[in-house]
């Protein structure tokens, strides 16, 4: 969101309060203000006129104003109402020098999955890329992942629901999908010049509308949930674990659905069958086999049956 139009937004925040108000506290005209004021109308904001001045009476559940309002952390925000898929537009972003930003739409019609496999994203549910300048090396960046993953499920769990994290990138619910995360870097050999963490939550969407497989945020509760008090406690951990990766990978145990569990691990040139027993910073998986220890730092993971 533009940031003079989050600024009359805080003012009104902090209100009641009159234009003339705004526009000296902002050092703008009073032609501006009620420009931002109106436009802020028109993205859903409730703002009445009373005798006092203006009253902020509500705010959307999602969209720019929303989302910018009181957010954790410095991100910027860019927002639209649907993306072909935010981690695009970011990398867009990305390489135009943008600081870091949060990118997040309602509705992505052709989002991304890991592998080029498809995220699919109808209106209701929350999909976002988070554009990260770390200062770590690269061989660091799947911790971030963690963190997403962490952040992810104790934002849902702010929803009184019991979500657990399949290795590497799957929030689950009820043994079913609930979450995927898709990290995306680029840099050098001793260089990150940019991470984007996409994340894409089915927040209050149809079961039907989405794979087998899959759930919901609102199917799993019986009603829907309010998605800016989501985002904001997500972004709330992820910016607490990108400091502390030692908590982000104890807090992940705590919620592992994978560890202690039989599985099979498909990496870009073998599949390791056995079971997981532990996970290992940057978020490298141990897997014990026939063979010896396995240290799996990127692959598909499957849940296997236990052998008799
Ligand atoms: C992921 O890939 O789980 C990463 C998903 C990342 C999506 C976010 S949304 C914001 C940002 N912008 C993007 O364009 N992408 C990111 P993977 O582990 O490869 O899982 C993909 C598989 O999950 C698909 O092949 C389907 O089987 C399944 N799937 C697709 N859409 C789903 C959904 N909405 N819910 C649950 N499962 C889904």
């Amino acid at each position: 969101m533009e940031s003079t139009r989050l600024h009359v937004l805080e003012a009104l925040a902090d209100g009641p309060t009159s234009g003339p108000a705004i526009a000296e506290r902002l050092e703008i005209s009073r032609a501006a203000v009620w420009k931002h004021i109106e436009a802020l109308r028109e993205e859903g904001v409730e703002i009445s006129s009373t005798g006092t001045g203006y009253v902020l009476e509500s705010i959307p559940e999602y969209g720019a104003a929303a989302l910018s309002l009181d957010l954790p952390g410095t991100y910027a925000v860019h927002y639209a109402d649907s993306m072909p898929s935010t981690n695009d537009e970011a990398r867009r972003l990305a390489t135009t020098g943008a600081p870091e930003t949060i990118v997040i739409t309602d509705e992505q019609p052709t989002g991304r999955g890991r592998l080029d496999r498809d995220w699919v994203g109808p209106s209701g549910g929350i999909y976002l890329s988070v554009l990260v300048r770390p200062d770590h090396p690269p061989m660091d960046v799947p911790i971030l992942t963690i963190v997403a993953g962490v952040a992810v499920a104790e934002a849902i769990e702010t929803v009184d629901l019991d979500p657990a994290i399949k290795w590497p990138n799957d929030v689950l619910l009820d043994e079913r999908k609930v979450a995927g995360i898709l990290t995306e870097m680029q840099g050098e050999a001793d260089r990150v010049d940019w991470v984007i963490v996409g994340i894409g939550i089915n927040a209050n969407v149809e079961r039907a509308a989405l794979p087998a497989g899959a759930t919901t945020l609102s199917s799993q509760r019986g009603e829907s949930v309010n998605r800016r008090d989501l985002i904001h406690a997500l972004v709330d951990r992820f910016d607490h674990y990108r400091g502390a990766p030692i908590d982000a990978l104890a807090a992940w145990r705590d919620r592992a659905a994978t560890l202690g569990r039989r599985v099979r691990v498909e990496t870009p040139t073998e599949t390791i069958v056995g079971e997981a027993v532990a996970i290992e910073h940057p978020g490298t998986l141990v897997v014990e086999t026939d063979q010896g220890r396995h240290h799996v730092h990127a692959g598909d993971c499957e849940h296997l049956r236990p052998v008799d």
